[in-house]
């Protein structure tokens, strides 16, 4: 088979639902295989209709379990679903956590679900390109809605969580950071704010402080605040508060829909989506040439001893980069 025959077929396979033909291509995304990069191209006018829903928040915090139950409520509306799991990676495991992989098997017959465990140890900077790629080949395989799940502590994952149309901020109650160390900004990102293990008595004192706080960013009147940031409070364990949370995402995004914010928020993400390219081609490209000649080297030394300044130095190492520098 041709290369180019190859590269038709799988993606035609990927088209047509093939599980198999969506995996190999989600591998060859992650290897950076320029199979799945070229398969890509082919597939990507038929990406852009799906619900892109970003959860963050503290490791154990309930996500993945949350995740479960959200996996079980869209598939009793016969909705396809695709979760994307971003850990850092445990060297015991390779990966997913043992409770993920339990969870994981309750789906393991249903076509409807396709769960990708991606270990954030193994991507460094290409993180996110890898998971977004990830997301639209799920999108252009027909799944809808996508999720993904990061951990909510370097800064690339919740990047990446905020990059979806709706993106649910975790807080769970007894993990040791009650809302008074809530970072400035980081109740923004959430479109639905969602108090998890709502079994535990501490769980409704949580769900308050969340409203108060939510209520005093109305109070500061942000333009953005005309979607009234709702705050769940649900229990995996108990099945409660799931439908709850259900409606308010089907609620954000018939917002999205009905005041236009939808063509602005998909614009921001193509936005930073290509951002994340760049700064990758980047330090990509500065890893490589420039180190191997001895030239970032070369640079750093004249910035030590004081020759240049290093937005200097940055802006030489760009125009090399420009000019003949630039791997293929
Ligand atoms: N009591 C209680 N515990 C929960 C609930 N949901 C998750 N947990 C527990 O919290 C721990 C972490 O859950 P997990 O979903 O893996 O958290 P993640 O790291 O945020 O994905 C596990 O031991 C779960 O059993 C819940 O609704 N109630
Ligand atoms: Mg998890």
């Amino acid at each position: 088979m041709t290369d180019a025959s190859q590269r038709a077929s799988l993606s035609e396979r990927v088209l047509a639902g093939d599980r198999r033909a969506l995996a190999r291509l989600l591998t060859s995304i992650e290897n950076d295989d320029p199979l799945g990069e070229q398969v890509m191209e082919r597939l990507f006018p038929h990406t852009g209709s799906a619900h892109l829903i970003g959860i963050t928040g503290p490791p154990g915090g309930g996500k993945s379990t949350l995740v479960n139950e959200m996996i079980r409520a869209y598939r009793e509306m016969g909705r396809s679903i695709a979760v994307i799991a971003i850990d850092p990676s445990s060297p015991l495991t390779g990966g997913a956590a043992l409770g993920d992989r339990i969870r994981m098997q309750e789906w393991h017959a249903d076509p409807g679900v396709f769960i990708r465990s991606m270990a954030s140890r193994r991507f460094g900077g290409g993180l996110a390109r890898n998971a977004l790629a990830v997301a639209h080949a799920f999108d252009a395989a027909g799944f809808d809605p996508i999720i993904i799940e990061t951990v909510g502590t370097g800064q690339d994952e919740v990047a990446i969580a905020s990059l979806a149309m709706t993106t649910l901020l975790v807080q769970a109650p007894g993990t040791g950071d009650g809302v008074q160390t809530l970072k400035a900004g980081a109740l923004e990102i959430g479109d639905v704010l969602v108090v998890t293990k709502g079994d535990r008595p501490e769980a409704i004192e949580l769900a308050r402080d969340l409203r108060n706080l939510r209520q005093l960013g109305l109070a500061a009147g942000s333009e953005l605040s005309r979607w009234d940031t709702p705050v769940i409070k649900t229990s995996a364990a108990r099945r409660e508060g799931i439908d709850s949370l259900m409606n308010a995402i089907a609620a954000h995004w018939s917002w999205l829909e009905e005041t236009g914010e939808m063509e602005i928020r998909v614009r921001t993400m193509i936005n930073t989506e290509i951002a994340f390219r760049v700064q990758d081609a980047l330090l990509q490209g500065i890893r490589r040439p420039v180190t191997r000649d001895g030239g970032m080297q070369r640079l750093v030394e004249r910035v030590a001893a004081r020759e240049i300044t290093p937005l200097l130095a940055a802006r030489e190492l760009l125009t090399r980069l420009s000019h003949n520098d630039t791997p293929p």
